[in-house]
């Protein structure tokens, strides 16, 4: 592997697997127009060889290609998660079972190069209760990181009382919630469908941000203290616009119309939130992050295999922050966040 100063841990690398693209593409025959339906389309029902940028045999890769490119690279490990919109578009039952299977496949790999992969357990919201099941036994049996969800599932948000006991398994298992996008829920999907801007470009770190206020605005985080979320796409923005929530929100708490907050939003995001750089190699916007929440809530990422690796480390590369800030970006925050055992190298 090519020399390099600090270890390098990737945590929002995809993978799938055979069954789960398999049902992806029964998916996308079925009738229907949901946004997301544009990318399951594209990847999972095209014709041979018309694969959208060979990102379907690379999500199934892990052992090949993969590796090779991490090899090349520099890349000591990828944090894996089942790829949007992992089995958040199938029928309750049918989701709990692909779960429970990709999760088996990827704790098989994680075995197999324990130095090379970790992976966040993925879960079926449609059914909570099991999905609790499944997080319990993705930690306790099959030592997975932490967890994966990808925003909205049948257009509800977890802020719902329904999905609790997924968030009180979270909080009990003591683990990380990786809230991944996947495109704009059904009701607010129609501005969006014009000049791409649905997906990766625009609509995905909306759908995220949206989900992320309003766990926020609901008082979760006074229920669940401890709660902590993950978002890609270097916060999704969010954090941006945190003194206009502070604002917006005391007026709304003032006027009665909202539930009541223990503290202000953006104490909740920088006590309940980590974020990873994802999709976005700024200078600027990592600046604003650190400056904002803090060295140790900032964690490198790829998007492997929607984005290019060799960009994302030649750019974390040259980051104008100390090592002390590198060696917590690239490795020591992720080593926290996810449980993934420190190397000496
Ligand atoms: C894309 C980019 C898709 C990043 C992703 O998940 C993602 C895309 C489905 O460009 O299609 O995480
Ligand atoms: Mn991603």
């Amino acid at each position: 592997m090519a020399d390099h100063k600090f270890r390098r841990i990737a945590t929002e690398e995809a993978f799938t697997i055979h069954e789960v693209a398999e049902a992806l593409r029964g998916v996308a025959r079925a009738p229907g127009n949901s946004i997301d339906l544009t990318l399951v389309r594209n990847i999972y029902d095209a014709p041979p060889g018309r694969d959208l940028n060979n990102f379907l045999s690379r999500l199934l890769d892990l052992e090949g290609e993969r590796l090779a490119v991490m090899d090349e690279l520099g890349v000591d490990m990828h944090v894996l998660s089942l790829t949007s919109p992992g089995v958040q578009m199938f029928d309750a039952d049918t989701a709990t079972t692909l779960v429970e299977r990709a999760n088996d496949r990827l704790a098989e790999v994680i075995a197999r190069h324990p130095t090379r992969f970790a992976g966040l357990c993925g879960f079926a919201p449609q059914s909570p209760k099991r999905a609790a099941k499944e997080m319990e036994r993705g930690i306790r049996d099959l030592k997975l990181n932490g967890f994966i969800v990808n925003s909205h599932t049948n257009s509800e948000y977890l802020d719902d009382p329904k999905f609790w006991p997924i968030l009180e398994a979270a909080e009990a298992l003591d683990r990380t919630l990786y809230i991944h996008p996947r495109g704009p829920s059904d009701g607010m999907d129609k501005p969006f469908r014009d000049y791409m801007i649905h997906g990766a470009m625009w609509g995905y770190g909306l759908e995220v941000g949206t989900h992320a206020v309003r766990l926020i605005c609901s008082g979760l985080f006074d229920r669940f203290p401890k709660l902590r979320i993950c978002l890609g796409h270097m916060g999704e923005g969010v954090h941006f616009m945190l003194w206009r929530i502070d604002f917006m929100n005391t007026a709304a708490q003032r006027g009665g119309r909202v539930p009541r907050l223990q503290m202000k939003p953006s104490e909740y995001f920088k006590r309940n939130f980590v974020i990873t750089t994802s999709g976005m190699e700024s200078d600027l916007a990592l600046d604003f992050s650190l400056k904002t929440l803090g060295s140790d809530n900032v964690l490198w990422a790829i998007d492997y295999p929607y984005q290019p690796t060799a960009p994302a480390v030649a750019w974390m590369d040259a980051v104008p922050a100390s090592d002390e800030i590198k060696h917590k970006l690239y490795h020591g925050n992720a080593e926290r966040v996810f449980h993934i055992a420190p190397q000496d190298r």
